[in-house]
């Protein structure tokens, strides 16, 4: 037992053993979920000598293609350069810091960088952080497993931690590590593997409805959100040729209840840029806007990472950031705990993770009420518009607001 089962306190699980016959593979950290916050954690593992095995459900190129998020915060830029890997894993142009509010067509730019130095944000597209990190760690030796199936986790309490699996050929294999770090997203099995009753779900419904749109469209100037009596829009750039829309719409709406025309359409009218190119869509989905925190984010020697932990409303950009920023804290914490025998990261790695998150929910909480409060005629009624839109007049006008607001979205402390 070392220190860090001292620190446990609980009565360690016996760990599962292989099938007959199978010899066990021994690894330190085994990483479920090669997204963005499991590809991070095993680059930064990689990158101080600790060895992983990441295991993945789907295969590489299904993960390479999945587009979300758009911009790398400051925050995070800074810590894959404290690493060492900014250079090796962020594509795209810098962030040029300004971002448009259009409300009722009238054009309003927030310079959102905070004035301090060091590299600023980048505009780089999730799939593209996610093809980087990918390359970086294959060119590494690192070992990373697709087509993964049936992962199931044993002995999270114990001092060895199994996790078992079937590969692609249907042959099943038995992995022992010192940890495991959950980054499997929201839809994953590792926090099922949690006994009822240790970890809370505080979870939001906002009670509103988006369509997100991708399409092969010239990207606008500054990233831009768009309030309007007819509902909130945005514009996101996702490539040089190639854009995110989100357009709000009723709950529980079809994606075929919107075809192209009327998507430009109500694009066209709520950006208030009849003008606007349009350009072939290449996906289209519509979902509920939702947050959700577990507490704590570690059980045993399970640590949960990113989306497998938390679930942030898209406005603000925060999810991705906020997985690239657990994933730092869960390295740094082994990497101190196998060099020097410190497990404070580890301990504290949940209430340190949790302080941001919520930081950030708040944000991402204030950010949505005001944009669909500010514009939607028929959801929030008259004195909640008055009061959304008092706070955007502040935004404009107020540097101290906007020096807040820039904080908020550059991710620093
Ligand atoms: P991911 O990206 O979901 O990756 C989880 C990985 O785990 C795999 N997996 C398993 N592997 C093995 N065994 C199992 N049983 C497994 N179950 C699942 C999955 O296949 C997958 O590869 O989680 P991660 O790494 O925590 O990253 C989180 C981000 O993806 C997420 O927070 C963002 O995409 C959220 N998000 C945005 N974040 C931002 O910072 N800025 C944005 O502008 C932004 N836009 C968005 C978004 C999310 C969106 N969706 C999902 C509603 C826009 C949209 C439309």
């Amino acid at each position: 037992m070392d220190a860090f089962d001292a620190e446990l306190g609980e009565r360690p699980e016996p760990a599962t053993v292989g099938e007959p016959g199978e010899e066990p593979e021994s690894t330190t950290v085994v990483v479920i979920g090669a997204g963005p916050a499991g590809l991070t954690v095993a680059n930064l593992l990689r990158s101080c000598g600790i060895d992983c095995i990441v295991l993945e459900r789907r295969s590489r190129e299904y993960v390479a293609r999945r587009q979300r998020a758009g911009i790398v915060e400051s925050r995070a830029v800074r810590m894959f350069a404290s690493w060492g890997l900014a250079d090796l894993v962020l594509g795209g142009p810098p962030h040029d810091g300004i971002l448009e509010f259009r409300v009722d067509g009238e054009r309003h730019f927030v310079d959102d960088t905070d004035g301090s130095a060091g590299p600023g944000a980048r505009l780089c597209p999730q799939q593209v952080l996610v093809q980087k990190l990918t390359t970086a760690h294959l060119a590494e030796g690192g070992d990373l497993r697709y087509e993964a199936a049936d992962v199931s986790l044993h002995g999270l309490t114990g001092d060895r931690p199994t996790v078992r699996y079937r590969s692609a050929d249907g042959v099943p294999h038995t992995l022992t590590c010192a940890f495991v770090a959950g980054c499997d997203g929201d839809h994953g099995i590792t926090r099922t593997a949690v006994p009822d009753g240790v970890l809370t779900a505080h979870t939001l419904d906002h009670g509103i409805g988006w369509l997100t749109v991708l399409a092969d469209a010239p990207p606008p100037a500054h990233p831009l959100l768009a309030v309007s009596p007819q509902g909130f829009a945005a514009h996101f750039p996702r490539g040089p040729h190639s854009s995110r829309y989100y357009l709000q719409c009723p709950l529980g709406d079809d994606p075929g209840a919107w075809p192209d025309d009327r998507v430009w359409d109500a694009l066209c009218t709520r950006l208030a840029d009849p003008a606007l190119t349009a350009g072939p869509v290449t996906d289209r989905e519509t979902f509920r806007l939702r947050s959700l925190v577990h507490d704590p984010m570690q059980y045993g020697r399970l640590f949960l990472v990113g989306d497998a932990a938390h679930i942030v409303s898209p406005m603000g950009g925060k999810g991705m950031n906020l997985a690239l920023y657990d994933a730092d804290l869960f390295a740094r914490a082994v990497r101190d705990h196998v060099r020097d025998h410190d497990d404070t990261g580890l301990r504290e790695y949940s209430r340190r993770c949790l302080r941001r998150v919520w930081n950030d929910q708040e944000f991402s909480h204030w950010l949505t009420r005001t944009v669909h409060d500010a514009g939607d005629a028929t959801g929030s009624g008259p004195f909640l518009r008055h009061l959304a839109r008092a706070r955007l007049d502040r935004l404009f006008t107020s540097p101290t607001a906007t020096r807040a607001f820039a904080e908020l979205m550059t991710g620093l402390e």
